[in-house]
């Protein structure tokens, strides 16, 4: 195209555009239309996703925040930028109450997800090819954990560890002997969907018994941990990891924490530079927010109330008929098995879905169907938790999901209409009584 033949352009500029000025509902009406339906499927819904959760308003500001722009390549005060004064105080503060939170010595909270946390680790302390051990993802593992389809199932070499079929439980002699038999140079413990207490110290033996690095995955239960509702990987765990997003209700993020000193140079220059350049600095800002509210005393109240509305779900479902996997739970979370009613997660979740009740399919331990499918749904309490649903409310919830799953068993995929129908009426009037986000 020839220099004549250029479109003219509008001049780009602040007074013609509203660069500076223009909200995102005038500047972006498409994406501003979702955002608003995205607060209405929150405030509206109950969700009961396990991995979520319904952070601050100083959270979502902080993620917000102008740090949006800026590059902070290094660590406080050794930078290769300048203009990080501010990027080094929210780093720095973020840091010092990641320790505090974990009673531990190091922390890195540059990390941009969870897989990256993982990832980090793993430069940090394995060669590819080495072998290493984690929970089977049909057990309640992680993708990051070895599975054939990750990097790290890929460039490593995976053992997994189940859980028994009589109690669905980990046993640790069966971890002992597979780290035995294997000889893994580390161990992961930690996951996505086990719901019984980890027993922390048990796999430290195991770990020392075979000179393995032990690896604890926290992300799930990071929030119970920090308010006392589940013991601490620390002393027993080397290294652990964690996002910041579930139980811990911060930013969509990773976290690394670490005792010995001897781990601080491997684990730091692995996430920078070895894995990652420039730190999302608005998350690490959000992230010293949330680490701020876990520290306050109602966290703990919080924490100990998302174990006990757990427990209530899980015994309102098995009231009505349902079987939770190994008999309840002892965290935030459950898998409830569907089998007996001929129910795949799939069908389960879309008509759950439509009476407003959000959860996911998964796997539960020994499932023959495909993870598309799956015989389970998972369930979580965090995210209710937080906008102030209790005993009764949870109660109420498991009555609601075993009605809707009857419905699927008694009138196939599609569900029962008329029961989807007077459920949604129910989760409407629990949300209007307990709102999310009110005024925003
Ligand atoms: N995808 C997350 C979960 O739902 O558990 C883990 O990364």
């Amino acid at each position: 195209m020839t220099a004549s033949a250029a479109p003219a352009l509008a001049p780009l500029g602040p007074a013609d555009t509203g660069f500076w000025t223009d909200s995102l509902a005038a500047a972006d009406p498409e994406v501003y239309a979702a955002v608003r339906h995205e607060l209405a499927r929150q405030q509206d819904r109950i969700e009961l996703i396990a991995s979520e959760n319904i952070a601050s308003r100083a959270v979502l500001e902080a993620a917000g925040s102008v740090f949006t722009n800026k590059y902070a390549e290094g660590y406080p005060g050794k930078r290769y930028y300048g203009g990080c004064d501010y990027a080094d105080v929210i780093e720095t503060l973020a840091i010092e109450r990641a320790r505090q939170l974990f009673g531990c010595a190091f922390a890195n909270v540059q990390p941009n997800s969870g897989s990256q946390m993982n990832q980090a680790v793993f430069l940090a302390l394995l060669q590819p090819g080495d072998t290493f051990m984690g929970l089977d993802l049909n057990s309640g593992g992680h993708l990051t954990h070895g599975s054939p389809v990750n990097m790290s199932g890929k460039w490593f070499n995976p053992v997994s560890y189940g859980v028994r079929r009589e109690d669905e439980r980990i046993d640790m002699d069966e971890v002992l002997a597979i780290a035995k038999a294997n000889r893994p140079k580390l161990i992961i413990a930690g996951g996505t969907a086990y719901s019984r207490v980890w027993d922390w110290e048990g796999f430290r033996r195991v770990a020392d018994e075979v000179g393995a690095v032990l690896m604890v995955d926290l992300s799930h239960i990071a929030g119970l941990v920090a308010g006392g509702a589940h013991p601490s990987p620390f002393p027993h765990a080397h290294v652990v990891t964690t996002t910041t997003h579930k139980s811990l209700r911060g930013p969509r993020s990773g976290l690394i924490l670490w005792d010995d000193e001897g781990l601080t140079k491997p684990i730091n220059m692995a996430v920078f530079p070895g894995l990652q350049g420039g730190p999302l600095m608005h998350i690490v800002a959000a992230k010293a927010v949330a680490f701020r509210e876990a520290l306050r005393p109602e966290f703990k109240l919080y924490a100990h109330a998302v174990v006990e509305n757990a427990r209530a779900l899980a015994a309102s479902i098995e009231e009505h008929g349902l079987r939770v996997v190994s008999g309840g739970t002892d965290n935030h979370s459950m898998l409830v098995d569907l089998t007996a009613r001929s129910v795949t997660g799939k069908d389960a979740e879309k008509a759950l879905d439509r009476a407003w009740l959000t959860t996911n399919k998964n796997g539960i331990p020994f499932d023959t169907r495909s993870p598309f499918v799956t015989s389970g749904i998972r369930l979580g309490t965090p995210a209710g938790t937080t906008r102030g649903f209790g005993v009764a409310e949870f109660r109420a919830i498991g009555r609601l999901i075993a009605q809707v799953v009857d419905g699927v068993a008694t009138a196939g995929a599609g569900g029962e209409g008329a029961v989807e129908e007077s459920v949604r009426a129910e989760v409407a009037g629990l949300c209007a009584r307990f709102p999310v986000y009110p005024g925003m």
